[in-house]
């Protein structure tokens, strides 16, 4: 005669099957405008997105010469923290720099 315990264990193992699937993914842009000076988007990418100097140029210049650029890919809520702090630094020096989240695409 099966215990309390032993009956308990067999349902773990029989609800164990059980997978999740992936979170959704979102990726931060940034767009390009003509007045926010590159020194600051790099330094927002440094700051926000934790990217090396050498990235973070890269990744202004993409911007800049083809008007958007992916930062970064998070789940939503660390993506929308991300926007929220890039349009926070933008806001408080007075810079135009705009920054959205949009669903991976084919993720
Ligand atoms: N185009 C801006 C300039 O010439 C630089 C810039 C780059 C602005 C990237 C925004 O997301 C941006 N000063």
């Amino acid at each position: 005669m099966p215990t309390d315990i032993q009956n308990q264990q067999q349902l773990v193992r029989e609800a164990a099957p059980v997978r999740l699937a992936p979170p959704p993914m979102y990726q931060v842009v940034l767009l390009n405008d003509d007045y926010t000076p590159m020194d600051f988007v790099v330094h927002v990418l440094q700051r926000v997105f934790h990217k090396g100097g050498e990235e973070a140029e890269r990744i202004m210049l993409q911007v800049h010469h083809q008007g958007r650029g992916v930062c970064g890919i998070y789940t939503r809520d660390v993506a929308a923290t991300r926007v929220d702090a890039v349009l926070h630094l933008a806001h408080a020096d007075q810079h135009p720099l705009q920054c959205l989240m949009e669903p991976v695409p084919f993720f």
